[in-house]
């Protein structure tokens, strides 16, 4: 070799290694998009909390690079979310996108997601068709069609044959009405009447009224995280259960996070859902003790479970890649994940993107003084059916 080439060989080396270091050194950025404040703020603390537990227990440190949470505020207002989330992926540089509380607050992102090439990955919002408004959402929730039709084959094997629904106004209570309905006609039963209450601002006690004068054997219920205690409120101000409908829901309504407020009225509620706080395994008592400690006291509901798990999605992601990330590569680490959730055993498809998880029947009963949802029956692995439609 001549000296020159030599010397030329030695530089290029020299600044490979530069860049390498400077590549390690470079933080890896994750903008947490949560409503903290408003009618989801339940939503953003549970969030955040479980983000900033999975970062205590396993470090800010994967495959070399620094971790970096930059949490904002969107109030659930879908402007707001898009906003925050253009600046996150310009300004701060963020190398994944995550939270996202509501249905239209992980949609409005979707665009970005695509043109930035950045992993969206949702947490919280739960409607069927959201991972397929781009091929960047990855999400570790859950969909309302998954815990939807399990409780429309419980109900009627447990002397439910009239079912009148009532669910909030959007993405995730339409899908819960369509997956409910069209299962449990099929299974014979009736829906003499489907409700549906606004997501801002919702009174409940005009609905109850139709459904008493209907008197159905169950009113079935969807409603977003933070809003299940009001009706649950109202379900037993209006005596509906001494007047013999039974309250059946989306585990939504009897939500970890404000059931231990509801009282004995709660007592008997039957749900379908992915997560509950009293979930039977080792790692979810791990879980949830160590979510206790380090927020007062506080009971990790099915957000903070979302939250968690989403962080581990982008921990082994980005350790796959070595370190190095990159939308397109991360995205490709995620799918196909396995791993063992507090809620159970989940699996994020590699077709879809969309979680895979066992959905269990609960009923609300008291264990220690406190109201648990106690699970009684699985449906393991289940996924998304408003896939499997279109
Ligand atoms: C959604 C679905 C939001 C289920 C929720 O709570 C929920 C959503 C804030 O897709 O908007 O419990």
């Amino acid at each position: 070799m001549h000296q020159r080439t030599v010397i030329q060989a030695a530089i290029a080396a020299a600044l490979l290694v530069a860049g390498g270091a400077a590549l390690a050194q470079e933080r890896f950025r994750i903008g947490l998009i949560l409503p903290m404040t408003g009618q989801q703020a339940t939503t953003g603390r549970q969030i955040e909390a479980a983000a900033r537990l999975w970062m205590a227990q396993n470090g800010d440190t994967v495959a070399g690079r620094k971790i970096e949470l930059i949490v904002k505020d969107d109030t659930s207002l879908p402007d707001m979310t898009r906003r925050l989330a253009q600046e996150l992926v310009v300004n701060e540089k963020v190398n994944v996108l995550a939270g996202f509380g509501i249905t239209p607050s992980a949609l409005a992102v979707a665009p970005i997601a695509t043109q930035s090439k950045t992993p969206e990955v949702v947490m919280a919002a739960a409607t069927s068709s959201i991972t397929e408004a781009s091929p960047y959402i990855v999400r570790t929730s859950f969909t309302l069609p998954q815990v939807s039709v399990a409780m429309a084959d419980w109900a009627p094997k447990n002397g439910i044959k009239s079912v009148v629904t009532l669910v909030t106004d959007y993405g995730p209570g339409l899908d819960a009405e369509k997956f409910f309905k069209d299962r449990f006609l099929f299974n014979g039963g009736k829906v003499p009447d489907s409700l549906r209450v606004p997501l801002r601002n919702p009174d409940f006690a005009p609905f109850l009224q139709k459904v008493r004068d209907i008197k159905p054997d169950a009113l079935f219920v969807f409603v977003p995280s933070g809003a299940g205690a009001a009706v649950m409120k109202q379900f037993l101000e209006r005596g509906m259960d001494k007047a013999g409908i039974r309250l059946i829901a989306t585990g939504d309504v009897t939500d970890d996070d404000q059931l231990n407020d509801m009282g004995d009225g709660a007592l008997g509620v039957v749900t379908s859902h992915h997560y509950s706080a009293d979930h039977q395994s080792a790692a979810n008592k791990k879980f949830v003790e160590a979510f206790q400690k380090a927020n007062k006291g506080l009971r990790p509901n099915f957000m903070a479970v979302g939250g968690y798990d989403g962080m581990r999605v982008i921990y082994e992601a980005l350790k796959k890649t070595g370190g190095k990330g990159g939308g397109e590569a991360l995205v490709a680490a995620m799918k196909g994940q396995v791993f063992e959730s507090p809620r159970g055993p989940v699996f994020i498809d590699a077709q879809t993107r969309d979680v895979v998880q066992n959905v269990y029947l609960r009923k609300v009963e008291k264990k220690n003084g406190q109201l648990f949802n106690v699970e009684f029956d699985v449906i393991k692995d289940v996924k998304d059916p408003g896939k499997t439609k279109k």
